[in-house]
């Protein structure tokens, strides 16, 4: 299998493993990836950790070696079929991590992009160099990147196909932290930091963010006021109100 799903420390770690290729995604490997993401929706995981394995990339992007010859029809359903693959993420009910260590390249930061957060190790090297391949970012690299960093910067990257170390990717927005040691503890350490919350209303407060960009300020507004007024039928919401009136920790419940 050029993918890899274990459980560690309450969190999910998918590794992609095909280190030959530089992780590079074949579309067998794209479906594995697909079927991962299902299993974890049905898993007792708090987060996703997304890393690549041998120690040089994250992934290279799509398998190249795979683009001659194909259709039209066969290049949009690829192109589609990569979109609602890393789309899977957003529809995950908990947050992912896509720990950067070495190359993030094309459909590599695609994928990265499409996780609720990015970590860079000091080895990391982003950027999307479909151009220089005769071609265009296709697995979501156009409308993420975008919304992550700003139209100019993300225009910048995607028609100079230039690549960005791991400092300037913090700098930019591209990433949220910088990170070293060994990428799966860096992202268990970063997970631990919000997996202790309430799971429902650690979901609440992503769907609210994520639709942010997307939705007219006032249909924004009613969403967090639907959300956030769901988030207080919860039990949890009643435990933490209990716990501060009692100076304790609150002992949440996922309910
Ligand atoms: N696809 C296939 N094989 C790859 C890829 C790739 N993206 N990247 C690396 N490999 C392979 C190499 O061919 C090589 O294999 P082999 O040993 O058999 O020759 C092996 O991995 C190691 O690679 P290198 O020898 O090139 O390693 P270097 O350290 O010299 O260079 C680089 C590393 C700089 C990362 C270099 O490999 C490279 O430039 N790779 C391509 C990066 C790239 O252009 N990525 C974007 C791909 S396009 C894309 O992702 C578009 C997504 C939307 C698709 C829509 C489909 C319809």
């Amino acid at each position: 299998m050029s993918v890899e799903l274990t459980m560690r420390d309450d969190c999910a770690l998918l590794t992609l493993n095909r280190p030959a290729a530089l992780n590079a995604l074949s579309v067998a490997m794209l479906s594995q990836i697909g079927e991962a993401f299902d299993a974890v929706a049905n898993a007792k995981a708090r987060a996703l950790i997304i890393t690549g394995a041998g120690g040089k990339a994250f992934c290279a992007g799509a398998d190249i070696k795979e683009f001659r010859n194909q259709s039209m029809l066969a290049a949009k359903a690829r192109t589609e079929f990569g979109q609602a693959t890393f789309a899977k993420l957003d529809s995950l009910p908990i947050a992912s991590i896509a720990v950067i260590n070495g190359y993030a390249f094309g459909g590599g930061l695609e994928l990265a992009l499409a996780a609720s957060f990015r970590l860079a190790m000091p080895n990391a090297k982003l950027g999307q160099p479909e151009i220089k391949l005769g071609t265009i970012p296709g697995y979501g690299g156009t409308q993420r990147l975008p919304r992550l960093i700003g139209e100019a910067r993300a225009l910048e990257l995607i028609l100079t196909g230039r690549t960005v170390d791991a400092a300037e990717a913090e700098r930019i927005g591209l990433v949220n932290r910088l990170v070293d040691g060994d990428p799966v503890e860096a992202g268990i350490a970063f997970a631990r930091e919000f997996i202790g919350y309430s799971l429902p209303v650690l979901a609440f407060a992503r769907g609210a963010v994520q639709r942010a960009l997307d939705l007219p300020i006032n249909a924004g507004l009613k969403l967090e006021a639907d959300l956030s007024t769901l988030s207080f039928q919860t039990k949890d919401a009643e435990e933490g109100a209990a716990a501060f009136e009692a100076k304790r920790k609150p002992r949440f419940i996922d309910a």
